[in-house]
């Protein structure tokens, strides 16, 4: 039998079934590794291979090639990676510029790892009816530079349902990944999309306005969603705080940044890490305002930590 791969907890995965019923299954005891590099041989989103056993849970033979995936560390300075999921065809970064405030520094470190793993990615900027008249600057400012580097950008409220038939319209049909620091509203978001998903949503604590970690483990919910056809399947993720890359070059990082792969032929070094060389058509671009300032700074940081690391 196969199906896919749709909560993964401890040494149990949760295997759906073309017909809709589902199966609780174990890896084979001798299960080959891709590597021991990662910390999950299997995420959401794999098809796998399975036996059904007697008492009807299964045994995993086969885990069938990913068309993509995405890794971050395990933990902050761990060199083994964790998959989040697997075969997506869109991660949506939920950001909110209130309660809690995401930069656009984490937001850049997920667009890249998307833009490396080639899977399209949007930003949806939720609790938009928090937004008063003082923070609209700063949210459609915030939006404007991932409109200009390219992205869907999308302003929602899980409360008021605000933008979510565009969301919905957006998604329909696909596996979406929904990720983000924790208390932004992706469940929240996911129940406001389907609400008999009844996913489990989290009180922000007035004195802190930090998240707390309410959705413990990736999980796909298949839906359909209201007035638009097709099977959507929503992965909905835990709150992370610091997205952390891996895998990369200094020489590639600019390629992730689709403003500057856009340019950077036009560099006189073909080796240009766009720092400090004469002749860099990124940094003229910075300063001639095709490339937004903010985004350049965000590439160098992430480059300087590429750096450190190695
Ligand atoms: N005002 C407002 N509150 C929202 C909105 N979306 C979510 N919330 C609230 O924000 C809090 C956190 O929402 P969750 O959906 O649990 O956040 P999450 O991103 O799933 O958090 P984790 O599961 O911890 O990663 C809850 O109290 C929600 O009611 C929104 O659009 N507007
Ligand atoms: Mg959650
Ligand atoms: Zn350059």
């Amino acid at each position: 039998m196969n199906g896919l791969v749709i909560r993964t907890t401890g040494s149990w995965y949760r295997v759906l079934n073309a017909d809709g019923t589902t199966v609780d299954c174990r890896l084979r005891g001798n299960y080959r590794l891709r590597g021991n590099k990662q910390t999950n041989p299997i995420a959401v989103g794999d098809h796998v291979v399975f036996d059904l056993q007697d008492d009807d849970t299964g045994v995993i033979t086969d885990v069938a090639d990913r068309s993509n995936y995405i890794v971050r560390r395990a933990t902050k300075l761990s060199k083994q990676t964790h998959v989040i999921a697997a075969n997506i065809d869109l991660l949506c970064i939920v950001a909110t510029l209130a309660a809690p405030r995401t930069s656009t520094g984490f937001i850049d470190r997920l667009l890249v790892t998307a833009e490396a793993y080639h899977i399209p990615a949007c930003v949806v900027f939720n609790k938009v009816d928090l937004v008063d008249a003082d923070l609209a600057p700063l949210l459609d400012q915030t939006a404007a530079i991932y409109t200009e580097a390219g992205y869907p950008v999308l302003y929602t409220s899980a409360i008021t349902g605000a933008g979510l038939d565009t969301l919905a319209a957006l998604i329909t049909g696909r596996t979406v990944l929904f990720s983000g620091h924790s208390g932004v509203g992706k469940s929240a978001l996911l129940n406001a999309l389907d609400p008999t998903l009844d996913l489990r949503v989290g009180n922000i604590s007035d004195w802190s306005l930090k998240g707390r970690h309410t959705t413990t483990f990736a999980e796909i919910h298949p839906v359909n969603l209201p007035n638009h056809s097709g099977q959507t399947f929503l992965i909905d993720t835990p709150g992370i705080k610091e997205f952390g890359m891996v895998d990369f070059t200094v020489q590639e990082l600019s390629h992730f940044f689709p403003e500057m792969k856009a340019v950077l032929h036009d560099c006189r070094f073909a080796n240009c890490t766009h720092r400090h060389e004469p002749g860099c058509a990124v940094k003229a671009a910075v300063e001639a305002g095709t490339i937004n300032p903010d985004r350049y700074v965000n590439y160098l940081s992430i480059s300087d930590q590429i750096i450190a690391d190695q």
